[in-house]
């Protein structure tokens, strides 16, 4: 089943000449892709589970179903995890990591994480040359089990919530420090209520009040980025979210912070690619999450659809290649881990090549021009160009496996490895 180099070769000179047709330069847009660092989810790998050995249960409203054999049982089973994804990828990415991924021989509470619990992490960072980012876990705890952290009404659990994000923002720039990348320190908490509350704003300004004592240290944005992520619904807080939209946006806003877009938080036939052009107008930076929202799920494996591509697109026809962190955000404990992770990966960098290879120029000039009908046309001939045989190509020049073939290594790792776990 494998495609010939010859195969690949050919198909890309003639892939070159069409989009050459169109003044785009198929070689540039190669270029691009390959400065672009997705940043990795880890807990793809093993179900949002953590290292924290309390055996506690996914809270939060979010929830990774399906009991696929083979997830990570340690960090160090997680790296060798993500050494595989990463060698399926065309390109150096970033790993994102929680604070529950901790390595630590004794119990360590979450206002007292240190980056000294996160130094093997930093070693496998570096060696690999990763960025990492980060994000404070604020659910699958006993101080959470109510569903309220940065907005609890009690002071000292939202003290508590408040030491571990600001814990988690020095972890950030420890990582920063040492890796040379700056961190994004991402913060969800996914404080809500089930039903209709009758006051909607109190938590709300508990929730400012919290954010703005995590983030009064000011931390060199050269090591930690801060970001914040607002949702619509989850599990369990179906009718409220405190961290909506419009709060973290005038939020994030009003601090100078990054706001996080993850696609699967919005009304269902919301998409998040529409906002990036206006946000871009008020915000230096923004941090995605890239997931797909499936009826009530937030967190599907990205495919190569619709939604996935006008993403890239935004983010290519704003020139922000710069000033996007691109994440993935999703668990599927359905299907091998490792492909799931790989899958998406792979849709991520190909939508953005897709987006890399429009003919902007041509574009925009239909549209000054009235000409709505060429736009149109051109937008749907797109769709059919020859964009696969420019991605094979870049897989089979880095190295990586080009089609199914990636499979094929991901086969063999889980008959050697993952079948082995129990
Ligand atoms: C939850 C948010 C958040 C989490 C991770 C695990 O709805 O999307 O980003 O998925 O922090
Ligand atoms: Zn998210």
């Amino acid at each position: 089943m494998t495609t010939s180099k010859s195969n690949i070769q050919s198909a890309y000179t003639l892939a070159k000449e069409r989009y050459a047709e169109l003044g785009v330069d198929t070689e540039k847009a190669l270029a691009q892709l390959a400065k672009i660092a997705i940043s990795l989810h880890c807990w793809q790998g093993d179900d949002v589970g953590g290292f924290e050995n309390s055996g506690g249960e996914l809270t939060g409203g979010i929830a990774a179903t399906g009991n696929y054999p083979g997830k990570a049982r340690t960090a160090e089973e997680l790296r060798k995890d993500l050494d595989v994804v990463y060698s399926l990828l065309p390109g150096s990415h970033r790993l994102n990591l929680h604070a529950i991924y901790l390595e630590s021989d004794s119990k360590v509470e979450r206002n007292a994480i240190e980056p000294k619990h996160f130094s093997a992490w930093k070693d496998w960072a570096k060696a690999n040359q990763h960025g990492v980012d980060f994000n404070p876990t604020c659910f699958s705890h006993p101080k959470s089990a109510d569903g309220f952290t940065l907005a609890h009404r009690d002071e000292d659990i939202r003290q508590f919530w408040v030491e571990h994000c600001i814990a988690s923002r020095k972890i950030g720039e420890y990582f920063g420090k040492e890796l040379g990348t700056p961190a994004v320190t991402n913060i969800w908490v996914p404080d809500g209520y089930k039903d209709s509350p009758a006051d909607r704003q109190s938590p709300r300004r508990l929730l400012q009040e919290s954010l703005d004592l995590i983030i009064a240290e000011k931390i060199d944005p050269r090591y930690n980025l801060d970001a914040v992520e607002p949702k619509l619904f989850g599990l369990g807080s179906e009718a409220y979210v405190v961290g909506s939209m419009e709060f973290y946006s005038a939020y994030s806003l009003t601090r100078k912070i990054l706001l996080t877009l993850d696609s699967g938080h919005f009304h269902p036939t919301e998409t998040i690619s529409d906002k990036i052009s206006a946000l871009l107008i008020y915000h230096d930076q923004l941090l995605l999450h890239v997931s797909r929202g499936v009826r009530w799920d937030s967190d599907h494996v990205v495919t190569f659809n619709d939604d996935t591509q006008a993403i890239a697109n935004e983010i290519v026809r704003n020139n922000a290649l710069e000033r996007i962190h691109i994440g993935l955000d999703y668990f599927d404990a359905s299907i091998n881990r490792i492909a799931a992770w790989t899958i998406a990966a792979r849709n991520t960098l190909r939508a953005l090549l897709v987006a890399l290879l429009e003919p902007q120029a041509q574009l925009r000039q239909y549209e000054l021009d009235g000409d709505f009908s060429s736009r149109l046309a051109l937008q749907e001939e797109l769709k059919s160009m020859p964009f696969s045989a420019v991605w094979d190509y870049y897989c089979s020049t880095k190295n990586i496996p080009v089609g199914m073939d990636f499979m094929k290594v991901i086969k063999d790792y889980e008959k050697k490895e993952l079948s082995k776990r129990s």
